[in-house]
């Protein structure tokens, strides 16, 4: 098998590093997406997203005629699709953007092609896509009818890169391949190994469906049971950077570290995708949701107390005078992707509860994006240090670690990541 023009759908933090690769490797991809402004700007040879020597390689891969970007499916040999999958409100997936690239694509589908769901998805989305697929295009074959003699080829294979990491993952990570029939699966396999020099391991659709939202649901349970420690320990009067530290020696222990929640797009998110469809059994997993989930309160709570402390000590002051900084926005150390980050939502409610002067530091960011800019102020580390009586550490940046808690005698800390309190 030998697929020649690639059509990658979603230009996102997944499709457009996707599409570029491939281009890299002398495949003719036709990127698509539904915003016109993404289009215009990857077919200029710029980015719209913040991924470390993305730019160079879309760049390269559009001047070199490899990779363009259009609103509009067009005929390919394989297509993969890369849209998001939210959850709705009562956590229950939401697989309309898969449901609309289906439809977007059925029309150029022709005999022979293959068409790859890279999109994190609840168990059963991949046949749910066939189905869409085989209503739109009665005329085509599938494998849900016609197993390995199908016309159009369908697997899963889900992305598993790490953000601030994606090109090397994109190359070295092995990839998990579940086609619907082994000829599926086979034909997806072969289109990876143009870019992938990890292994591409074959497995059924609903395994590697399950296989993507296991490994984040193991991510997030660890972190869940981190962040229960370091409120057991709050309470029982112990350091939980020192415990987890001396626990982790042990052979057989590794536990992650707590934090103020779980951000990101991924590991907040996923869980529930196995808990909606299997409720009564995935106890562990909602309550390692809910666990991680209640952590950002729990934060507030405590900037609350430093507060009222910081009052206590300073009885001439009231509230109103008592000046937080808020050091971190971004969902995770050293990157400036600041989108599901209980950072932000932790300095939000501070906003809204704390009638004095709240300010952040975000050394990763030029700028506050628009839903926070009229509200908070941008400041500098040391302008924080000096003018704050309250600081609150929610992302553990290089930048934060390098302050010495020496500095810090007269504040009252909330630290959330063990910077200083570790
Ligand atoms: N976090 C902690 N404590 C820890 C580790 C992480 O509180 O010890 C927090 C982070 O601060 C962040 C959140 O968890 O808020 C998620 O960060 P992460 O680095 O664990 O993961 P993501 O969301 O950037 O990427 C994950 C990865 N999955 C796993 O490591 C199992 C990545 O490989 C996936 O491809 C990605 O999700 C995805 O797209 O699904």
């Amino acid at each position: 098998m030998s697929y020649q023009t690639i059509s990658v759908v979603g230009l996102g933090y997944i499709g457009l590093p996707t599409a570029a690769v491939f281009a890299s490797r002398r495949k003719q991809v036709i990127g698509v997406d539904v915003n016109s402004d993404t289009v215009a700007v990857i077919n200029k040879g710029n980015i719209h997203i913040v991924e470390p020597d993305l730019d160079m390689v879309v760049h390269a891969a559009v001047t070199s005629g490899y990779l363009r970007a259009t609103t509009i499916p067009e005929p390919a040999d394989a297509f993969l699709i890369a849209v998001p999958t939210p959850f709705n409100n009562d956590h229950t997936p939401d697989l309309g953007y898969i449901e609309s690239a289906s439809k977007a694509i059925a029309p150029v589908l022709k005999k022979g092609d293959l068409v790859i769901l890279e999109s994190t998805s609840p168990v059963g989305a991949t046949e749910q896509m066939s189905a869409w697929l085989a209503l739109e295009r009665p005329d085509l074959s599938f494998p849900q009818d016609c197993g390995e003699e199908s016309d159009i080829r369908i697997a899963h294979c889900p992305e598993r890169v790490l953000p601030g990491h994606v090109l090397r993952e994109l190359v070295q990570n092995d990839r998990v391949i579940g086609g619907m029939t082994p000829k599926c699966s086979q034909a997806a396999a072969s289109l990876y190994q143009t870019f992938v020099e990890g292994e591409c391991v074959i497995t059924n659709a609903r395994t590697a469906e399950m296989c993507k939202l296991t490994e984040n649901s193991f991510r997030d349970t660890n972190i869940a049971f981190a962040n229960e420690l370091s409120m057991i320990c709050d309470q029982l009067d112990i350091n939980v950077w020192e415990l987890i530290r001396l626990a982790n020696r042990h052979p057989r222990v590794n536990i992650l570290q707590p934090g103020p929640g779980v951000g990101g797009h991924c590991i907040a998110v996923d869980p529930w995708f196995i808990v909606s469809k299997t409720p009564d059994i995935a106890r562990l997993i909602r309550t390692a949701r809910e666990v991680n989930d209640s952590k950002p309160e729990w934060v507030l709570e405590k900037t609350k107390l430093a507060v009222a402390e910081f009052l206590q000590a300073n009885p001439h002051k009231t509230a109103l005078d008592v000046k937080i900084a808020c050091l971190g926005l971004a969902f995770k150390p050293d990157i400036d992707d600041l989108r599901e980050s209980p950072a932000v939502a932790i300095t939000q409610n501070i906003l809204a509860i704390h009638p004095g002067p709240v300010v952040a530091v975000e050394p990763n960011i030029e700028a506050l994006p628009k839903q926070l800019a009229g509200q908070l102020k941008l400041v500098t580390i040391d302008s924080a240090i000096t003018d704050a009586d309250v600081i609150v550490l929610l992302v553990d940046h290089n930048a934060f670690k390098a302050i010495p808690s020496s500095i810090l005698t007269s504040h009252k800390v909330v630290d959330t990541r063990g910077v200083w309190s570790a």
